[in-house]
């Protein structure tokens, strides 16, 4: 991997950064969508940074043991899909401070407008805005923080997330223009895979997501083998076969989600399914899909409780990618201070 260009004087290390709140248990489409990817990412030619973004899930109520609690099993969810502690730097965001503090930087970058078109600002404070709290809108402003602090080029994320990583890219621009530097670099979001935004099985218009009040709508990654295939065998889908080419997706959007989902568990394009499973019935295609999903899943999550017996593991793992993630975001940090003209020993 060759380095990234900002500008024609600034190189930056090639170096990924993602992050997923513990804002509940691990769904399958924050597997599919995001940890799948920091997983392969992880064997490129990348310096890798996970992080369990705990200050962003407070932007809405946290009970504060649940909250310890998962962020524990988040992180035991990224080392059971295949992220080693070894080979990336893995941590929880308040235990590394420079990331709020280059947030309120970028607060004070960020404009109003910007973030008065975020959708997912919108989707989430719903009609009752004015109650949302202040950090859930000024979420897309410390979400560059994290992502910048690090310098980092390349994020893995979910197709929900693109429109914060435009902001990101609006924000270090802004920041490099005002203050006449190359310091911040355009960072690339990285959104591959069939999965990238995999939609509530009772629903295909809603994105699948661990705050769904509905259980049945998702497939959370501790779920037992039962349940998982309980809740696909009830899947919404409509009364037709399954067709032969992607094409015959298009406007069925329940279908398309399940298939999406078959192809990413199993490593294939939508059309490599389909050659097998065109002209299939669901009722033959969602066993194999629940099949696939319990042969995929349940080593994940038995690992996930295996290390969920060892909390004090967990925190020393967190406490350590701290350590590490310090020796990058300080020296970035006082640089970006220096450059905004803030008096420090
Ligand atoms: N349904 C999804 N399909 C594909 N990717 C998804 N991601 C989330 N849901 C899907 C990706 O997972 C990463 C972490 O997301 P997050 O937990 O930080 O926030 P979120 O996107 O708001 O996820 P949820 O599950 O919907 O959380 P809640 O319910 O707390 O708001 C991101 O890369 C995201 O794209």
């Amino acid at each position: 991997m060759s380095e990234t260009p900002n500008t024609t004087s600034t190189v930056f290390t090639p170096r990924v950064f993602s992050g997923i709140q513990p804002s509940g248990g691990l769904t399958l489409g924050n597997y599919l969508g995001a940890i799948k990817r920091f997983v392969s990412m992880q064997e490129a030619a990348f310096e890798t940074i996970y992080c369990m973004v705990d200050l962003h899930a407070i932007t809405v109520w946290q009970d504060p043991k649940e909250l310890v609690h998962n962020t524990r099993e988040l992180a035991a969810g990224f080392i059971a899909s295949g992220i080693s502690p070894e080979k990336s730097i893995l941590i929880n965001q308040s235990q590394v401070p420079e990331h709020a503090q280059l947030g309120w930087i970028f607060n004070c970058v960020a404009r109003m407008g910007w973030m008065q078109r975020m959708t997912q600002f919108k989707d989430k404070a719903g009609k009752n805005a004015q109650n949302a709290s202040l950090g859930l809108f000024g979420y897309p402003a410390l979400m560059a923080a994290d992502i910048l602090v690090y310098h980092a080029t390349h994020v893995p994320v979910g197709e929900d997330q693109k429109q914060h990583l435009e902001l990101t890219r609006d924000i270090a621009a802004k920041f490099n223009h005002d203050y006449e530097t190359n310091f911040f670099p355009m960072t690339e979001p990285v959104i591959e895979g069939a999965a990238t935004r995999v939609m509530s099985l009772r629903d295909g218009s809603k994105k699948m997501s661990k705050s769904d009040p509905s259980d049945a709508s998702r497939i959370n990654m501790t779920d037992t083998a039962d349940t998982i295939a309980k809740k696909i065998r009830k899947a919404k889908t409509d009364p037709d076969g399954l067709p032969s080419e992607a094409k015959g997706l298009e406007l069925r959007p329940e279908a398309r989600n399940l298939i999406n989902i078959y192809a990413a568990l199993s490593d294939q394009s939508v059309n490599q399914v389909l050659t097998e499973y065109g002209g299939a019935q669901f009722g033959t295609f969602k066993p194999a899909l629940a099949d696939l999903a319990v042969a995929k899943l349940s080593p994940i999550s038995d690992e996930m409780a295996r290390l969920m017996n060892e909390p004090a593991e967990i925190d020393k793992i967190l406490a350590r990618g701290a350590q590490q993630a310090r020796e990058i975001t300080v020296p970035i940090l006082k640089k970006a201070y220096d450059i905004v003209g803030m008096i420090r020993a």
